[in-house]
């Protein structure tokens, strides 16, 4: 039988296990990626780790997140980061330097070779053909010290892309219109595969705009084959000998196929508060908009801010709309300028902010009270934008830009100045200064190099052993889709903490239930009840290691998100999860759950949990009774390897004894 690319390169990486979908595998990772929000942490548990040096062939460490420094916190962080990565042979980008995901492309990323970064947009570099996935910082640090990095072996969906782009229609609309497809959970357990006549007439940066926004199918990753188009691209880059040509075998085998015709593709746009609550553009037409904001990870390579360029120049943007650009990186940034670009974007009245990634992880530029934000970015999830009541749409550049100009959601595709990126004189090579990438000491300079850290950096809180019996209580019970923001909200008033867990936890489930915090430690040990794909959203480990330090010892859902599941058990957190519907409707609030026996549980995959709930009267002296309600099965996913890990306390604990 043939295979897909993305089997292709597991078979060649693999280090552990059998290629049998659902089993667990390992697999050796050649390069490694952290940013600030998740590095501090990964970066200290590396340390915790006591290896000299990084084991991978490449290992990057990017500043783009927490740029804004108001007060001594992310500048501890950057030094931190700075000192650490010299010492321990790994690359360093500047604050300023770009977004991790948009450099990482242009400079580093390889076809052929696996990449785990500790953000869950890493897949981006599937539009190289890298096999790229988003993981825990305890994962990464791992990964860095030369260990396996550990994934159910995914199934494949194969989309099959036929015919063009017509004008005014964007990569953003494919990947909007896939989510439209399989939704935000249709891609868990999954590799998306792009394959069919029309993925020769996609740029690389195109590619990689659908492979990033693949993260919010919930899918392990998505990949493109590597070909002409990926030689000419890493040629333009200076880097034309890290290309290799990568293709599916003609008899590989997909457990789903789906298509997206581009001819027929129309502009589209993800609703609050979900990526898949995708509406064609042009039935949104009668919205005010208020804001507009160009960049992310997603949609700030040097194509996407010409063609907005091209389609503001010699115009005006309405005067009711406040209109953000943030360049991908600092070789987008500089080409801008040099074409001439950046004048045309000045001159419309754009707010030109530095490369990093800004407003889309609520670092300045939140909407206004209610206010329509159109965003080229990923997520759109409730308060993410700093303003609870915003509302959020996910478009493409081109509508962006259209909408900037009219003041109402626009498809571009039917009105509007058309993109033309050829009135710019742009060079077929691409500007090459890597001034903000510093690289790290030799491994002599490297001994006696100090790490420097400042008060901001606080140790990562203590795992412990999973007890044999767990008597909590349901603090909390949530409906479907919770993401990581919801758990554990970034935004620029937090973010500054991501190295600070007792100060974090003051804000856990702050959009969902601000009492949470206060309630969690009152009642400790704690358990948390979620719906369907609970934790789907970002790779911060800050999400499991925040509730471990309000006392919650296991989480109970109908199911989990791949990554905060891993997250989960890394904490020692246990990750449970709900044999029928009707038992989670059974679960309330407030109930006391006993688990007994779980270390024979762990062994079965199933354990019983009691649900024990007050009387309504409580005892003589005035104390509550609690009364037996029902007795229900819980399962768990769990390789042996995660249950190891659970017993000795968490991933840092288990690897260490080993
Ligand atoms: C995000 O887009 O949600 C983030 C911020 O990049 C996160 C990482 C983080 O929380 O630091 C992600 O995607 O993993
Ligand atoms: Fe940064 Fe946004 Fe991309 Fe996350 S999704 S890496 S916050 S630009």
């Amino acid at each position: 039988m043939g295979k897909t690319i993305a089997q292709k390169i597991i078979e060649e990486h693999l280090l552990s296990g059998e290629m049998e979908k659902g089993s667990e595998i390992g697999l050796r990772i050649d390069q490694t990626l952290t940013q600030d929000a998740t590095g501090t942490m990964a970066y200290l548990e590396f340390e915790s780790m006591g290896i000299p040096r990084v084991k991978t062939e490449r290992s990057v460490a990017y500043i783009d997140h927490n740029t804004l420094q108001s007060g001594f916190m992310n500048a501890d962080d950057h030094r931190y980061i700075q000192t650490v990565a010299a010492k321990h042979g790994i690359w360093y980008s500047r604050p300023g330097n770009g977004i991790c995901h948009q450099v990482h492309y242009e400079r580093f990323g390889v076809p052929g070779k696996t990449l785990i970064g500790s953000d869950s947009h890493t897949p981006t570099g599937g539009g190289l053909g890298m096999l790229a996935m988003g993981a825990g910082g305890m994962d990464v640090a791992v990964a860095m010290g030369g260990g396996a990095y550990y994934i159910p072996m995914p199934g494949m969906i194969k989309v099959e892309l036929t015919g063009r782009l017509t004008d005014g229609v964007s990569a953003k609309d494919v990947i909007l219109d896939v989510l439209r497809q399989l939704s935000v959970k249709g891609g868990v357990g999954y590799i998306v595969e792009y394959a069919g006549p029309g993925v020769e007439t996609l740029s690389v940066p195109e590619r990689c705009t659908i492979t990033n926004m693949g993260a919010e199918l919930g899918a392990t990753t998505s990949i493109f084959p590597s070909d002409a188009t990926t030689k000419a691209f890493l040629e333009a880059q200076d880097r034309g000998a890290d290309w290799k040509p990568l293709a599916s075998d003609p008899d590989a085998e997909y457990d789903k196929v789906i298509s997206v015709d581009l001819t027929a593709l129309r502009p589209l746009a993800a609703c609050p508060h979900s990526p898949d609550n995708v509406k064609p553009a042009s039935e949104l037409k009668d919205i005010k908009v208020d804001q507009v904001c160009i960049g992310s990870c997603t949609n700030s390579s040097l194509a996407d801010m010409l063609k907005v360029a091209s389609m503001l120049r010699g115009r005006k943007i309405a005067d009711s709309v406040s209109l953000s650009i943030s360049p991908g990186s600092r070789q987008v940034f500089s080409m801008l300028a040099e074409c001439g670009a950046l004048t045309d974007l000045i001159d419309a009245g754009a707010r030109v902010l530095e490369c990093a990634c800004g407003p889309c992880i609520g670092m300045g530029f939140s909407p206004s009270s209610a206010g329509v934000s159109l965003r080229t970015f990923n997520r759109n999830f409730l308060g993410r934008s700093g303003t609870k009541d915003g509302q959020v749409y996910l478009v493409s550049p081109e509508t962006a830009a259209a909408s900037a100009l009219t003041g109402y959601f626009t498809d571009p595709a039917e009105s509007g100045p058309k993109a033309d990126v050829s009135i710019y004189d742009v060079p077929e090579k691409f500007r090459i200064n890597d001034s903000g990438i510093i690289a790290p000491l030799d491994e002599e300079a490297a001994k006696d190099a100090e790490v420097i850290k400042g008060p901001n950096i606080k140790p990562f809180p203590e795992t412990e052993p999973l007890a044999d019996k767990v008597d909590a209580q349901v603090v909390l019970k949530t409906g479907d889709n919770i993401t990581t923001d919801h758990i554990m909200p970034a935004g620029s008033k937090i973010l500054p903490y991501r190295s600070n867990i007792p100060y974090l936890s003051q804000f856990c489930f702050e959009v969902v239930d601000p009492e949470f915090p206060e309630r969690a430690k009152a009642s400790a040990p704690g358990i948390i009840v979620g719906g369907e794909n609970y934790g789907q959203g970002s790779s911060r480990e800050h999400a499991a290691l925040v509730p471990l330090a309000l006392g919650i010892k296991a989480v109970i859902a109908k199911s989990f998100a791949r990554i905060h599941a891993a997250n989960l058990v890394n904490a020692g957190i246990l990750p449970l999860i709900f044999e029928s519907e009707a038992d989670y409707d059974l679960v309330q609030q407030g109930d006391a759950l006993m688990l007994e026996d779980i270390h024979k549980g762990l062994k079965e995959n199933r354990l019983i949990a009691k649900i024990m709930r007050r009387t309504e009267y409580g005892l003589a002296d005035g104390s509550a009774a609690l009364t037996e309600v029902a007795e229900i099965p819980l399962t768990m996913q769990l390789a042996d390897r995660q249950k190891a890990m659970l017993l000795a306390g968490g991933l840092l604990k288990y690897t260490a004894g080993h």
